[in-house]
């Protein structure tokens, strides 16, 4: 772990980290509600928010999208992952180097390890390649960071997702991106087991405006360092309104309530 309170992906120790890899992730089910968000512009234009610290997306997409962008959006480059037609154990493929991403105009590596799968020894490796080149080019890395393997029965429990948080620490990630365990005592837990690392929480599946903020709350005050959000955020009607409403809650710590209130 590097310091990283200078890098752009920061802003005041916190960050907001806007996702869209899902059409390689989850495919285009996930805009089955929002055609129009399969148009990557669509969602380069949410993040020019303030409250967006950086984007975070794959290679084709960086290479056609970005340049637009470029002055108003920070570059996060998800440098693995795969398609949900993969039917093996949970992997992710390297889909572009450190060194490219870099080119490209990224300021942030983003990756993922499956902690548990049998590929855990192989992503860790590639982990290990990714995070030095990234110290080459002085670039924060973020670990998506996942218990997930066909030994691992329920592996969303608190004490995997606090291993798997524990494990971004031990690999080298200046940030790891873990789902919320369910409660804020079993956030506080993952968190500390991260030690000086920063953890941020994953968006997860869309829900209530109400419900998805008080997450939020719960994981910054139980000492997340902000969040890596897609769904929650762009697959709303008004990613603008609830993007105000985050920035009150990771920034300035406000309630889920007051800040959803503030934005009406
Ligand atoms: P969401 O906030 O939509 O969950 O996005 C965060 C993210 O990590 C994406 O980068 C990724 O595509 C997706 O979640 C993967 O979710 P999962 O592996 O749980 O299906």
């Amino acid at each position: 772990m590097i310091p990283i309170d200078d890098s752009p992906i920061v802003r005041n120790g916190k960050m907001i980290i806007l996702a869209m890899d899902h059409g390689l992730e989850h495919g285009p089910v996930d805009f089955t509600e929002v055609p129009e968000k399969l148009d990557p512009a669509t969602v380069f234009e949410t993040a020019t928010h303030d409250a967006v610290t950086a984007m975070a997306v794959q290679k084709g997409v960086a290479e056609g999208y970005y340049p637009s962008y470029e002055d108003d959006v920070t570059l996060m480059a998800k440098i693995n992952g795969n398609s949900n037609m993969w039917m093996g154990e949970p992997d992710s493929a390297v889909n572009w180097s450190v060194d490219y991403a870099a080119e490209v105009g990224a300021e942030a590596i983003g990756f993922t390890v499956y902690g548990g799968s049998n590929s855990e020894l192989e992503m860790a490796e590639e982990f290990r390649e990714a995070q030095e080149a990234a110290r080459e080019h002085d670039m924060p890395v973020v670990m998506w960071s996942y218990p997930r393997g066909q030994g691992l029965k329920n592996a969303d429990t608190a004490d995997n997702i606090a291993y798997a948080n524990r494990i971004a620490l031990e690999l080298g990630a200046d940030v790891s991106k873990i789902k919320y365990p369910g409660s804020p005592e079993a956030m506080e837990h993952a968190v500390t087991c991260g030690g000086a690392m920063k953890t941020v929480m994953s968006g997860g599946s869309k829900t209530t405006d109400l419900e998805f903020l008080t997450t939020v709350e719960n994981a910054i005050k139980a000492g997340a360092s902000g969040l890596a959000v897609g769904r929650n955020v762009w697959q709303r009607e008004d990613p603008t309104r609830i993007l105000d409403a985050l920035e009150l809650v990771v920034f300035e710590e406000e309630a889920a309530d007051a800040a959803l209130e503030a934005c009406e």
